[in-house]
């Protein structure tokens, strides 16, 4: 069955604009694939640490939830991601922020993502991909958060050129 999945894409080390485009071409191999604006957002958690490039893609993919996580993850691997502290600096990191309208909670998936609704590096290029986005009974487009954003838009939804 044809799922369409919200997939956030950051990066705050190594070529982070060619990391994050070569990661929505890989995210085309499992599906239809459309691409929020490129922004660069100050770090949340550990401030001693780069600024990060932010994105959101849009995956229409037949995947389930795990086999898109098993994907994600090795692309991740092949980007050169090394874990090194809680919200610390990567290479790539890609979460599933939504997946339909499907609750998850297992040991290697809590969908929607924790956090979701208070990060403005992700509920912006969300509203690029539809202004209309509800999650949990809320409308994005009226959360407080917009109100204060801290990020910057780098590029146009054209940024990866797929
Ligand atoms: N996992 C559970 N649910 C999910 C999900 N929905 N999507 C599990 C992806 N993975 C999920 O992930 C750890 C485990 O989470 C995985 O093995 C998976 O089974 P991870 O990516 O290795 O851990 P992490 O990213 O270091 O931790 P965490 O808490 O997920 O970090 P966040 O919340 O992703 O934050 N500042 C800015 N400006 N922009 C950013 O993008 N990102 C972070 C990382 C910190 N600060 C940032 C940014
Ligand atoms: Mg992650």
């Amino acid at each position: 069955m044809m799922i369409v999945s919200y997939i956030g894409l950051g990066s705050n080390l190594g070529d982070s604009r060619q990391i994050l485009t070569e990661a929505i071409q890989k995210l085309a191999s499992l599906g239809s694939v459309q691409t929020s604006k490129l922004y660069q957002s100050p770090p949340m958690g550990p401030q001693d640490q780069p600024h990060y490039l932010n994105a959101v893609a849009r995956l229409e993919t037949e995947l389930s939830a795990l086999d898109l996580l098993d994907q994600l993850q090795q692309f991740e691997q092949e980007a050169g991601r090394v874990r090194l502290r809680r919200w610390g600096e990567r290479t790539l990191d890609l979460d599933v922020l939504l997946y339909g309208n499907q609750q998850i909670q297992n040991e290697r998936l809590t969908v929607p993502h924790v956090g979701i609704l208070e990060r403005d590096f992700v509920v912006i290029p969300l509203l690029d991909l539809d202004p209309n986005l509800h999650i949990q009974g809320h409308r994005l487009d009226n959360l407080a958060l917009l109100q204060h954003t801290t990020l910057t838009e780098v590029a146009d939804q054209c940024w990866a050129n797929i």
